[in-house]
């Protein structure tokens, strides 16, 4: 009886396939979990923190930058721009170097005051232009 035989193979055939889809779908949804990462203890090692700032004309990328009070920040400040431009927070008396069109500078600092401040391009103009952004001094 071949018939009986194809229907058989047939049969099994459909059980397997819907055993297997069965099987994927279940084991797709299946998620490792794994241990908790501690990133908060980490954060006492008195570390510099590395900020590029790229000056165009005329504008600060990033505009706003965040910084931990008591920790060591060390600026790149690079020009990309046409003119000398420079990185200045009036309110806390820092002043970067100022930096020619593209050169790049480093300026290192600490600010012991938590709050929110401007920066601005103290070059002839620049502010009026736009070239402000925020420093951010958290605790
Ligand atoms: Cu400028």
């Amino acid at each position: 009886m071949p018939k009986r035989r194809i229907w058989s193979a047939l049969a099994v055939l459909l059980v397997l396939a819907v055993l297997l889809t069965g099987c994927g779908g279940g084991g797709g949804s299946r998620q490792q979990s794994q241990a908790p990462s501690s990133s908060g203890s980490t954060t006492s090692q008195a570390a510099t923190r590395e900020i590029t700032i790229v000056l165009s004309d005329f504008k600060f990328e990033p505009a706003e930058i965040t910084v931990k009070r008591g920790e060591r920040v060390r600026l790149t400040l690079q020009n990309t721009g046409t003119v000398a431009h420079d990185w200045t927070v009036r309110d806390l008396n820092l002043a970067s170097p100022r930096v020619q069109p593209g050169q790049t500078a480093t300026y290192e600092f600490t600010v012991d005051r938590v709050g929110t401040f401007t920066s601005v391009c103290v070059e002839a103009g620049h502010e009026a232009l736009g070239m402000t952004g925020r420093l951010i001094v958290e605790n």
